[in-house]
């Protein structure tokens, strides 16, 4: 049963208890209407008062059942709210921690609502692709007026309860104890009221509602990029000024159309994506977790000091360790500016900054990160520096340290060899700029202990990280995937593609960035390097050579002045190049190429596609362990388009099959060898599957 139901001095009282958020799916609300039907069956029940047990009254419809049968079964959610507003008998509800989603709706049924000061409210279905399904663009108008309603609907955001005291959506907040005030509540009320207000029956009122709406439809039309919910919210609380039947019909077909669309998918994929990602087979969700009470990081350089902001950011002390003075002085002052730069957009207060900045420490000595419980170098990519590093570590931390590299490339088992404590070794691989990108992948050594994975598993979430564990290979999971994403960009130019004509395709597919724009940012010379470094490991993994004539031009990008693109000084727009464009003909001339048009469809094929199909080795070695996981890694560090969910979500939206062709026609065409199909991809393409299923 997922509902609780017992009486209290003629008050029945319905818990929601469906854990860990009162979800309310199929069970929940079937529990509820029984809850609602032993109650006004009961004679000595005068009132019913609808509470949430645990750490929320209620997150919303169960999202775990979209996509499923069970999702629309009766009792739906309006059934079981129309059941609640027709009842003869006052139904009070005691919200409090969260009131999201259904959850609100399902208040928003009741004829009387109490919450705690700091409640949660929420309507964040357009975060999900959808709108408030359940009558929440119609009440909600009628109990807090039409634009907080509208805005709250397009934005999705959260309000504390008490900003909303003064509306028609709480009858009264309380600071403690919402269940015993309630009850209070419900009997007063049942022996001094004979009819019982319903949220359906409020006017919504407004000045001057049609320029309001106009305004608010061009608005919102116009920032509301690939995805149709932001503007379906619009125009179903706009029918909250006709009859109130009318307008939940509306909104009812409105939100059908959206359940169905892919970006409704990719978005749900994408949160629970994030919180499954965190959720790691071989280790048991109650291991025990190591303290960490202080953080040090070695290297106050770009990645150190936007690493320690992390940790400042959530109010635990850091001390950074640099080799020299002046280093030091240049850390701190960069993350002092990075605040007061925060401070200067209204994002922080001047306390919050001096906050920050007092937890921060500095020095040059070893000794004095010691008893620190959790230890990230961020020092310079070559193996020899991690090696004094982390026998250094070894030497100095206290027994249970956490010992982390920043590294992006090197073996993490050979760093952790550095040390005799290898179970205490991890990767945290943060992406720069570390204090603002999401994604921080996790980086599991053969001996890495499960109590330190659970212990940075939950620190990630305490500073905002979405972190995805990763095994041990070359560039992880996000780089591994971007090398081959890039040899195809390049081979695109060979062919007869153009820097421009591959970024505005990718870009139009929904790239932030496309990838010459973004290697001119980065710096060419880094890539070149890795190229070298290639050549001798791997010769049989060629590149195109147009990007080392690139550098031999001395065009490393946008730090050069020129890179794929030319640069005007002070303007970071990049222009196409002739120079450039020139080199590459006459490139693929040297080659033997004969130039052809590639349509914008086959460059977004290759780019995604490379990705997926290494997306699938990276899963058959187990260096990720689900196909979600490397979404979100390509989410929330690559700038994959969100309303497409990630490369294998769209694999899957595609058709695997469709894929497993496209791919087979590309390893017949120009450096066909860089398409060796991965197996588990051609097999979920001969079972008819997706990665996600
Ligand atoms: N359904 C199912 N599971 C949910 C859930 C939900 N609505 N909300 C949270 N969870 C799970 C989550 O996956 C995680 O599971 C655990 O709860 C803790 O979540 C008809 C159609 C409520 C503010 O969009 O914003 O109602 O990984 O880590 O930080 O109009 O969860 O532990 O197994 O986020 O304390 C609308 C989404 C649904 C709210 C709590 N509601 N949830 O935050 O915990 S659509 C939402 C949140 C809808 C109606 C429409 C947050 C939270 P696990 P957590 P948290």
């Amino acid at each position: 049963m997922t509902a609780q139901y017992h009486v209290c001095d003629g008050v029945a009282v319905i818990t929601l208890d469906n854990p860990p958020v009162n979800g309310l799916g199929h069970s929940t609300r079937i529990a509820v209407v029984e809850g609602m039907t032993r109650a006004l069956d009961n004679s000595a029940v005068g009132a019913i008062v609808l509470t949430g047990s645990g750490k929320a009254f209620s997150g919303g419809a169960d999202i775990r059942e979209f996509g499923t049968p069970k999702a629309l079964q009766e009792p739906s959610l309006h059934t079981v709210i129309e059941i609640i507003e027709a009842s003869a008998k006052p139904v009070i509800a005691a919200i409090h921690a969260v009131a999201m989603g259904g959850g609100l709706e399902l208040a928003l049924g009741c004829h009387y609502r109490l919450a705690v000061k700091g409640t949660r409210i929420a309507l964040p279905e357009v975060s999900l692709g959808l709108l408030p399904g359940a009558g929440g663009t119609q009440r909600l108008p009628r109990a807090i007026g039409l634009e907080a309603a509208l805005n709250m609907i397009v934005s999705g955001k959260t309000v504390p309860a008490e900003r909303l005291a003064d509306t028609r959506l709480f009858d009264q907040l309380v600071d403690a104890d919402v269940l015993d005030a309630a009850i209070r509540f419900a009997r007063h009320i049942a022996h001094t009221a004979e009819t019982h207000p319903k949220v359906r029956d409020l006017p919504v009122r407004h000045a001057n509602a049609e320029a309001y709406l106009g305004f608010a439809r061009a608005t919102v039309a116009a920032s509301s990029g690939p995805f149709p919910a932001p503007v379906q919210c619009v125009e179903a609380v706009a029918a909250s000024l006709k009859p109130f039947d009318q307008g939940l019909r509306g909104e009812r077909d409105r939100f059908m159309q959206l359940l169905g669309t892919s970006e409704a998918r990719a978005l749900r994929h994408a949160f629970l994506g994030e919180r499954a990602a965190s959720r790691i087979a071989d280790v048991p969700a109650g291991t025990p977790v190591r303290e960490v009470a202080k953080v040090a990081v070695i290297g106050a350089g770009m990645m150190g000091g936007g690493i320690g902001m992390n940790f400042l950011n959530a109010g635990i002390p850091v001390t950074v360790l640099e080799t020299n003075a002046d280093a030091l002085e240049r850390g701190v002052a960069t993350i002092r500016r990075n605040y007061e730069n925060s401070a200067k957009k209204g994002k922080l207060t001047q306390e919050a900054v001096e906050a920050r900045m007092s937890l921060l420490s500095t020095t040059l000595s070893y000794r004095d990160i010691q008893d620190a419980d959790l230890v990230i170098e961020a020092v310079f990519e070559d193996l020899s520096v991690k090696e004094i590093v982390f026998r250094t570590l070894d030497e100095v931390m206290k027994p249970g340290a956490i010992l982390a590299s920043n590294t992006s490339t090197l073996d993490l088992d050979r760093v952790a060899s550095f040390t005799r404590r290898a179970r205490d070794v991890v990767g945290l691989h943060f992406f720069s700029p570390a204090n603002v990108m999401k994604l921080l992948e996790v980086v599991r050594g053969r001996e890495t202990a499960p109590d330190v994975l659970a212990t940075v598993m939950q620190l990630a979430k305490k500073i905002a990280k979405v972190a995805v564990v990763s095994g041990v290979c070359d560039g992880f999971i996000g780089n591994r995937m971007l090398e081959q994403y890039s040899r195809q960009a390049g081979f695109l130019l060979d062919e007869g593609a153009l820097p421009e004509q591959v970024d505005r395709a990718i870009e139009k597919f929904g790239f932030a960035m496309g990838p010459f724009r973004m290697i001119d940012m980065a710096g060419n010379d880094i890539a070149w390097a890795i190229r070298k470094r290639r050549a001798v490991e791997r010769p049989d993994f060629n590149y195109s050579k147009a990007g080392d004539l690139l550098c031999e031009m001395g065009r490393f990008g946008q730090k050069a002045g020129a890179g794929w693109y030319d640069y005007k000084a002070g303007d970071r727009k990049a222009y196409p190049s002739a120079v450039v464009d020139e080199m590459i003909v006459r490139h693929s001339k040297d080659l033997g190429i004969a130039r052809r048009p590639i349509s914008d469809e086959e460059i977004v094929e290759r780019l995604v596609y490379a990705l997926v199909n290494e997306g699938a080795l990276i899963l058959e070695e187990g260096i990720a362990s689900k196909a979600s996981d490397i979404d979100m890694v390509y989410l929330n560090g690559y700038g994959f388009p969100k309303a497409h969910g990630g490369p294998m979500l769209y694999a899957d939206q595609v058709g695997i099959l469709n894929v497993a062709r496209s791919m087979r026609r590309y390893a017949k065409g120009y450096q066909g060898h860089a398409w060796q199909i991965a197996c588990s991809l051609q097999q979920l393409a001969d079972d008819g599957k997706g990665f996600n299923d």
